[in-house]
């Protein structure tokens, strides 16, 4: 029987004898492997972390004495010893494991959290509210060298090496957060990697003096009390010690036997502690390991054999993004790029490569990053802010006054905006509109497509006066959605049911890639012979006055957005309908402002009512209501379009197959009968 079958329980794993430790964890990297190779996955981050867990699982008494995973995407071990494992069949699906730690799943996990660097904090207050209680048991944080670039880390360590309370920080350090991880405390923890383990130089010189007895002893013992020198030369961990905080390490992260001993050290200790654990990100796993962009710090779903993705991915948005922004670079050189340690994923790279004297790498320290581009943008250049929409959440005030309040021009590019589904409620880019709309003068842009895209970045960084941003969703690539018309340059026309009338029932107004079943669904009511409009603006914030003014000959207004609602497109467009005293019907949609369960992003659209065919309900419901409270509901005084069984009147016939092939022809104009 395999061993790994035989582990429900934490209990079960510290049962286990030593010596079938390594064969345990052997199991459990080919368990990773088949499990991501089905669903995708932070594989490379767990497999660099299987020693680290097991041990820590042996020393301590999870959940009694919390452990807690620093952003959590390595947390896939401790779900398998935590009795989870056969929710991996259905890992980051919609019903299944959550690819983070989840507070529904097990007692073992105590926070649920995706953001980097909280690790710490969460930490100082459960040992603090410990303390209050009078309840003196440790608490272990689990930390990247990545995550601890973060400044929350910082604030966090400050305060928790100011009391002797039994924090245990493992500082899982693998040199890499997605690329290898950059600035000064990186360069501090390389120089502990790399240089000779004092305590394994001082056993050798315990052991070679004990050969020389009487002498011996003494020699070792004065040598002993010089430790914290000979520490200092041999391993700079000063910067630590000079906190407050014992350093122990720096440990093998793979050597079962040796992190349990540091681990129990710590623990006997009692008061705050850093135990340097270095791992391999991606071990046992030779392409993973082998990879040098990220080392399979993410990963779609693969063949387990060759290592090699099983779904071609089609071009994405971020690739659109990355090649524009080449292309911007080499015409204004005063166009600087700054991520927030995720150069790869963001779409940087490439911009990196050709101009590197130009991109900056802040690491996992997104309000940094913002104030810092408000500095460059007061020196003369022109930075693009390039980062996941959920993660701007981080940065809200540096956004508000260090940008905004200085009118500064920073463009910030926010990818995997709306729903982004299998990483879990926290990684919806669902807040940013929210959050932008409070900032004055911040202009917004959802493009629906690659050319509104390019055409919006351009836009964006043509912008001198103040802040820009542009979103865009996550994966694939919208198919194009040409105009029929424009106006005023700024509104997209993508489909009209009798032409250019002004008047219309139906007035859709679509934010980003949402347009294309924002089409489809008033093709289908138009084809019923209703009057619809369904319009594009790619700038959305000003909401721009040809929205306003084609709102004004409708009878209802319906905006659709992939983003929370509250304080989002649909309110924006509410609000300068108030004061520009346009008294119309307007019905919102998009997201709930909810936590959304895991699930596929097509999925969780439907699910919210945001395709095609849930618009269309939406806005036929609408309609009916409205037409009821006006003439008391009479069938016949209905319109068209919410009667049942509504024969489509001849010459309002909409060729859907030409929308779905080549965008949006207007249909046939004929005048309503
Ligand atoms: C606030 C925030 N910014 C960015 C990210 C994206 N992110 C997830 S993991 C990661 C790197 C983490 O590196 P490290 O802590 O060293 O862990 P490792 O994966 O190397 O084990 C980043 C940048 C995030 N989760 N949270």
């Amino acid at each position: 029987m395999p061993l790994l079958a035989t582990i429900t329980s934490p209990a079960d794993l510290r049962a286990l004898p030593a010596d079938m430790l390594p064969a345990l964890a052997t199991e459990i990297r080919d368990f990773l492997v088949s499990a991501c190779a089905r669903s995708g996955g932070h594989l490379g981050p767990n497999l660099g972390a299987v020693e680290l867990t097991i041990a820590l699982h042996r020393v301590f008494d999870s959940p009694r004495e919390p452990i807690i995973f620093d952003t959590g995407h390595q947390c896939y071990v401790h779900k398998i010893l935590t009795g989870r494992q056969p929710g991996f069949e259905r890992l980051k699906s919609a019903g299944g494991l959550s690819g983070y730690p989840a507070r529904d799943e097990s007692e073992h996990d105590w926070v649920e959290n995706s953001h980097a660097s909280t690790a710490l904090s969460y930490a100082d207050g459960m040992a603090k509210a410990f303390a209050v209680r009078g309840d003196s048991r440790p608490v272990v944080a689990v930390v990247g060298d990545g995550a601890l670039t973060g400044g929350m880390s910082w604030e966090a360590l400050n305060n928790i090496a100011a009391k002797d309370r039994p924090v245990i920080i493992v500082v899982n350090d693998n040199g890499r957060s997605y690329s290898p991880t950059i600035g000064g405390l990186a360069d501090r923890l390389a120089s502990l990697r790399l240089r000779p383990g004092y305590e394994d130089m001082l056993e050798g010189i315990k052991k070679s003096l004990g050969r020389t007895p009487m002498v011996g002893r003494a020699v070792y013992d004065a040598l002993h009390g010089m430790k914290k020198g000979i520490k200092d030369v041999l391993a700079p961990q000063g910067m630590f010690e000079d906190l407050g905080l014992k350093y122990v390490g720096a440990v093998d992260g793979h050597d079962i036997a040796a992190l349990e001993s540091a681990f129990r050290r710590a623990r006997d200790f009692g008061a705050p502690v850093i135990v340097h654990c270095v791992t391999t990100k991606g071990f046992g796993y030779a392409p993973a390991q082998a990879d040098e962009e990220d080392a399979w710090h993410s990963r779609g779903a693969f063949d387990p054999d060759n290592g090699l993705l099983t779904l071609a991915a089609g071009p994405t948005w971020t690739e659109v993004f990355s090649a524009e922004l080449v292309r911007i670079g080499a015409a204004r050189s005063d166009v600087v790029a700054i991520t927030a340690a995720m150069l790869y994923p963001t779409g940087l790279a490439a911009f990196a490569q050709a101009y590197p004297e130009r991109t900056f790498d802040v690491g996992i320290a997104e309000q940094h990053a913002v104030t810092s581009a408000a500095g460059m943008a007061m020196a003369g250049l022109h930075p693009v802010v390039a980062i996941y929409a959920t993660f701007l959440n981080r940065a809200f005030d540096q956004m508000l006054l260090d940008v905004g309040l200085h009118r500064m021009p920073v463009t910030f590019v926010l990818d995997r905006a709306g729903i982004t589904g299998d990483d879990g409620p926290s990684h919806n880019g669902m807040w940013d509109l929210s959050i932008l709309g409070v900032v004055p003068r911040m202009r917004v842009a959802a493009p629906r497509d690659a050319q509104t895209l390019r055409t919006a970045l351009r836009e964006a960084i043509a912008q001198e006066t103040g802040p820009t941003a542009v979103r865009f969703p996550k994966g694939a690539l919208a198919a194009e959605l040409p105009a029929l018309r424009s106006v005023d340059d700024s509104v997209d026309v993508l489909y009209e049911s009798y032409g250019e009338d002004p008047g219309v029932e139906v007035l859709v107004v679509a934010a980003g890639p949402l347009a294309a079943a924002a089409v489809e669904a008033g093709a289908s009511i138009g084809r019923d012979g209703c009057a619809v409009r369904v319009v594009s603006p790619t700038w959305i914030r000003p909401v721009p006055q040809a929205v306003l003014d084609f709102a004004r000959t409708a009878d209802l207004v319906v905006t659709v957005e992939d983003g929370g609602l509250s304080g989002g497109f649909g309110s924006w467009v509410a609000q300068r309908m108030r004061e520009d005293f346009l008294d119309r019907p307007l019905l919102t949609l998009g997201l709930a402002q909810e936590f959304l369960d895991v699930g596929k992003r097509a999925d969780l659209l439907v699910a919210a009512g945001l395709h095609g065919e849930g618009i269309e309900q939406s806005v036929r419901t609408r309609m009916e209501a409205l037409h009821a409270a006006m003439d008391g509901g009479s069938a016949e005084s209905r319109p068209a379009a919410t009667r049942p069984g509504n024969p489509v009147r001849p010459g309002n016939v909409v060729d859907l197959s030409r929308h779905e092939t080549r965008g949006m022809d207007p249909p046939t104009r004929s005048a309503p009968s």
